[in-house]
């Protein structure tokens, strides 16, 4: 025997409709570049950039801190000329991206150490 009321259906729904309308209209992100600024944190370990290619949004921060006894740098191979400056171990040192593109960095202390942002 089914003892709930015929007006629960229509109520529920009721109900629902306009919370889903609210959810629609409110839940919008702006368009275009839907999030904010992020950071990066890099690490240079065993004479290597880590993660050595790195994907990220013009705007976002790299951050690099240096894992190694020995000092390193991260430096861009383009223009504008931008960089680390010599990092020591526990350094960290960061880049802004502001140009969209591939942009290739290296170490001035190691050039075989290479690493690329992928800035989009
Ligand atoms: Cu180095």
């Amino acid at each position: 025997m089914n003892l709930r009321p015929r007006t629960s259906s229509w109520w529920w729904h009721a109900m629902l409709v306009p919370g889903v309308l609210i959810l629609l209209v409110g839940g919008g992100e702006p368009e275009g570049h839907d999030v904010a600024p992020r950071r990066h944190s890099l690490e240079i370990q065993g004479m290597a950039f880590r993660p050595a290619v790195l994907e990220l949004e013009a705007g976002d921060t790299v951050v690099w801190t240096n894992r190694d006894m020995v000092p390193h740098t991260a430096t861009g191979t383009g223009e504008p000329a931008w960089g680390t400056g010599i990092l020591s171990q526990g350094d960290s040192g960061q880049f802004v991206a502001r140009a969209r593109g591939t942009t290739p960095y290296f170490c001035e202390l190691h050039p075989i150490m290479k690493g690329k942002l992928i800035i989009r």
